[in-house]
């Protein structure tokens, strides 16, 4: 096995219809209806989703309500409840790690699974897929489509084809005869922007993107033309990576020249506790343990660390320990070259850190 690209078993998850199974999960009188969920038909508002039977009338995301209600006269409109959706979201994401910690969340209903190793030992990839449908309706009476690859692209591109509810394994075997037939809209990671351009250009299936090479794509696309003649061929080596909780939050600085200004120092790190405790603040974290560093002219570099009984992100808090913290240096007798504070042993608010999830290539 080449190790530099080890073969992966991989799942992607997503959830059907998701806002709109929930409203129709959470009222009886929405089931088997059309149910359009966004902006009000009246307003200017866009379509967040809409139920699989209202998607039979041509409704689909992101389109304007007022064409929605064209389309679906008797689409009955919902208003979104985020809260409802989050704690769904929340629910699925306990059972992805009920196999795997590698679970890489691309939105609030779906996910990449990195199931090679497994806390099941389940040695079967599209069982752990199936299980985890069964265990996400067992809990949340909602229905999921789960896509199983030795990738993420082709994971990704699996779990769309038997929607609502699917399951579907392509194998390495199957991978570029699949992609050959796919239509260049259901190509991850190509944009509207681009498959545009390819269209105009006569790529409208893999098998148009397979026939041209390398450095034509890139000449026509720019570097993400590398991209594109990987995965038409199914490969893709990106690992599954999960959103790792932030651990510590700091800043430092390194001067031009070495300084001994007692006086400047207690400006400038008066200064850094300020930014750092508007930063944490923006990230809705705080921390119990202030730590200082220092590096003295010679490069000899301390640190000294006070942990309060209580989380904080106050700049009088910040500022207050760090100038006790500086007191047990011997900054003033010694010039310094660094100066940082950083603040560990953080509580983060668990939806910030889910909400600052981004997906991109
Ligand atoms: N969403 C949104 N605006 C969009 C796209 C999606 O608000 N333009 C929200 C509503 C969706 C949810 O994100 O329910 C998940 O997006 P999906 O693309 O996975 O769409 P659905 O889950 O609704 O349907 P599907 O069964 O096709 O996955
Ligand atoms: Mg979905």
């Amino acid at each position: 096995m080449d190790s530099k690209f080890p073969i992966r078993k991989i799942i992607h998850v997503d959830m059907d219809a998701f806002y709109a199974s929930v409203e129709q999960r959470d009222n009886p009188e929405l089931q088997g209806k059309p149910v359009i969920v966004g902006g009000s038909p009246s307003g200017r508002g866009v379509v967040a989703t809409c139920s699989y039977e209202a998607r039979k009338f041509g409704v689909h995301s992101a389109m304007p309500a007022s064409k929605a209600v064209r389309l679906c006269p008797h689409g009955i409109f919902v208003k979104a409840r985020f809260d409802a959706y989050k704690k769904a979201s929340q629910q699925i994401r306990e059972i992805f790690f009920e196999y795997t910690d590698l679970v890489e969340p691309l939105s609030l209903d779906e996910a990449f699974l990195d199931v090679t190793e497994n806390h099941k030992n389940i040695p079967s990839a599209t069982l752990i897929a199936k299980e985890i449908k069964e265990r996400i309706y067992e809990v949340t009476r909602l229905t999921a489509s789960a896509g199983v690859a030795h990738n993420k692209f082709l994971a990704k591109v699996a779990s769309d084809v038997n929607k609502p509810s699917g399951l579907t394994l392509i194998t390495p075997e199957k991978a570029e005869a699949f992609l050959e037939e796919l239509p260049i809209e259901d190509f991850f990671g190509v944009g509207k922007a681009t498959q545009k351009k390819m269209h105009a250009v006569g790529i409208k299936s893999g098998a148009d993107l397979k026939k041209w090479s390398e450095i034509d794509l890139v000449k026509a696309f720019g570097k993400s033309g590398r991209f594109y003649y990987r995965i038409v061929r199914g490969i893709d080596h990106r690992e599954v990576k999960p959103h790792r909780v932030r651990k510590s939050y700091g800043k430092e600085r390194t001067f031009s020249e070495d300084i001994d200004s007692l006086e400047w120092i207690h400006n400038f790190l008066d200064e850094l506790a300020q930014t750092i405790a508007e930063g944490m603040k923006k990230i809705n974290a705080a921390g119990k343990t202030i730590t200082l560093k220092v590096r003295y002219d010679d490069f000899d570099t301390i640190t000294r660390s006070y942990s309060l009984p209580h989380h904080t992100n106050r700049y009088l808090d910040i500022t207050d320990v760090t100038r006790k913290l500086l007191e047990e240096t011997e900054v003033g007798n010694r010039p310094v070259r660094l100066l940082g504070i950083t603040l560990s042993n953080l509580n983060l608010n668990e939806e910030t850190v889910w909400e600052q999830l981004e997906f991109s290539f």
